[in-house]
């Protein structure tokens, strides 16, 4: 009997690649036809005592994680997991991500990557959303305790069976310790095609509520190892988690996936700062790591006068937000390694400098697209094609850069162009060399820092405070986060006044809304300025907030 070989899966919850092009990235060589659960248990056969994972005194082989993961698999499928379900993770950076995360990569159960500051409002809308089967958070983090949010999202979310908590599960009887799921027995389980979802990750957003990305396992693999060529990573690297390890940038670009694609190590770093870090540099000889620019800023500030050994750090990766050239230009003297740009996005594209760019390309781009089969146009607002180095909107698509959100037929029709290019938001001019240089954002987004807040998602939330009649929020530049929030709000005339700018932060955060979208700054006005055609100018709002600094 000819078995044809699986084509990409049919999805009514996201559109994916037209045959043509499936068809073609296979061909090309790009799609491999690998999952993250069988490639976990390739490496642990190759080399099954190199060290996979550390984290602090924990240090797992590839044949613990491994063993861990079906060890997992097997009780995820014995509580009734089954492929296609989502499961809200939401962990910090400790081992115990990889293990549940290759528990669900085995399963075909897709992991919704959560980050720890997320707050009631976000979890709950992605437990709804996701009609999530699952949680799985920490104990105690930071002082928050997750179990008790957990508590208050299961009472509201009916799809939501079980709570698994890595650590003390508390005194819920709902509430379920990770490490009582893992079972010995195999449970027989459904297990994924490589065409199939892996997980979905979120969008930065520009929208009342983030959007969900869905990444298949052939698209995702293969911008782990287009990564892994352009940044050295081998067997030999050792990669330091310092951002949450759910995030799209230290997840895959190289990021922990990456290095043990690789077979290389993965070491986790609790906290980012240089006084956490660098003892673990040193103890570790980690060789890469990768840092948001007001990260990189401390480190390279920190990096002349440190005690620790540095010197084992080859490579550092910048991203999230643009470094501005002045910060580029100290990587190299303050900790002797090669900076390597990136501008990346959860949802595909990837540009990496590459290592032996010359020094001036290295600080004054945000590199080029991984693979010769990245399709990148620069557009005007007609979406034709600017002149060669004129700056303009950048369009892509490629064979890991998804060509829809994970149900959201009408946002699709306005985030990708009909023959499926997605419109990034960003604003870009190409170099002779097709490096791009970001110069700015057409969607309505703040970067704080590569911590990407929605303004709508925060105004939605403003609105709710009963003395508020109209909020806009908008960027305020700012030296060390590249960009801040600013709340600007117009207050009832029958409000209780003097509402002070407190209050509404308060009012944020008790809406259980993460941190960092918490406005930095609230100023109370009479009116908004108004664009031509009566629409609230935030453009001018933007000038108003940097002037007024
Ligand atoms: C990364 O991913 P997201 O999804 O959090 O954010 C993507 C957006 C981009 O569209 C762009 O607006 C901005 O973040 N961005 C940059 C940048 N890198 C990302 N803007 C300027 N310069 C850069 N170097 O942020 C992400 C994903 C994978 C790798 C690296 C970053």
């Amino acid at each position: 009997m000819t078995v044809t070989p699986a084509t990409v899966t049919p999805t009514t919850d996201a559109p994916t690649w037209p045959e043509e092009f499936a068809a073609r990235y296979r061909e090309l060589g790009y799609w491999r036809g690998e999952t993250f659960g069988a490639m976990l248990h390739e490496r642990a056969a190759a080399h099954p005592d190199r060290i996979a994972v550390v984290d602090g005194e924990r240090r797992w082989s590839y044949a613990e994680l491994d063993r861990r993961a079906d060890r997992l698999a097997n009780g995820f499928a014995a509580r009734g997991i089954v492929k296609g379900d989502r499961v809200v993770v939401q962990l910090p950076n400790v081992a115990e991500f990889f293990e549940v995360i290759f528990a669900l990569f085995r399963i075909g159960a897709l992991p919704v990557f959560a980050l720890p500051a997320h707050r009631e409002t976000e979890i709950r809308y992605f437990c709804e959303f996701t009609e999530a089967v699952a949680y799985v958070v920490p104990d105690v983090l930071s002082g928050f305790d997750h179990r008790a949010l957990a508590a208050k999202v299961r009472a509201q979310v009916p799809t939501l069976r079980d709570v698994f908590v890595v650590g003390d599960p508390g005194p819920d009887p709902a509430h379920t310790p990770l490490s009582d799921v893992a079972c010995d027995d195999f449970v027989p389980y459904d297990e994924p095609v490589p065409s199939d979802l892996a997980f979905l990750q979120l969008s930065g957003g520009s929208t009342g509520v983030p959007k969900l990305i869905p990444r298949t396992h052939d698209d995702y693999m293969y911008s782990l190892w287009g990564s892994n060529e352009l940044c050295a990573v081998d067997e030999d690297s050792v990669f330091l988690v310092v951002l949450p390890a759910a995030h799209n940038f230290p997840l895959s670009s190289p990021g922990s996936l990456g290095v043990l694609y690789a077979g290389g190590r993965v070491v986790l770093c609790p906290q980012p700062d240089p006084e956490t870090a660098f003892p673990i540099i040193e103890r570790e000889r980690v060789t890469i790591t990768g840092l948001v620019p007001p990260l990189a800023l401390v480190w390279t500030e920190a990096g002349p006068t440190a005690r620790y050994d540095l010197s084992s750090l080859d490579v550092l990766l910048v991203g999230g937000a643009k470094f501005s050239e002045a910060a580029a230009r100290r990587v190299r003297p303050a900790l002797d390694c090669t900076l390597q740009q990136v501008f990346g996005m959860a949802e595909g594209l990837v540009n990496y400098t590459r290592l032996d760019d010359p020094v001036e390309t290295i600080v004054t781009t945000q590199g080029r697209p991984i693979s010769a089969h990245d399709e990148v146009r620069v557009v005007d607002d007609e979406d034709q094609d600017v002149a060669p180095g004129e700056t303009g909107h950048l369009l892509t698509r490629g064979p890991y850069t998804i060509r829809g959100y994970w149900r959201a037929p009408e946002h699709n029709q306005r985030s990708f162009t009909e023959d499926g290019f997605y419109r990034t938001g960003d604003v870009v001019r190409m170099t002779p060399t097709g490096h791009l240089v970001v110069e700015g954002r057409a969607k309505d987004q703040i970067n704080r820092g590569g911590e990407k807040v929605a303004p709508e998602e925060v105004e939605n939330v403003i609105l709710g405070h009963p003395a508020v009649h109209d909020v806009s929020v908008v960027a305020v530049p700012d030296e060390y986060l590249g960009e801040r929030t600013c709340a600007y709000v117009i207050l009832r005339a029958d409000a209780e006044s003097p509402l002070k700018p407190v209050a509404i932060k308060k009012f944020v955060r008790e809406r259980g809304l993460a941190a960092y979208k918490i406005p930095d700054r609230v100023e109370f006005v009479d009116a908004f300025p108004q664009t031509g055609i009566g629409k609230v100018s935030k453009k001018d709002l933007r000038t108003t907030a940097a002037a007024d600094q």
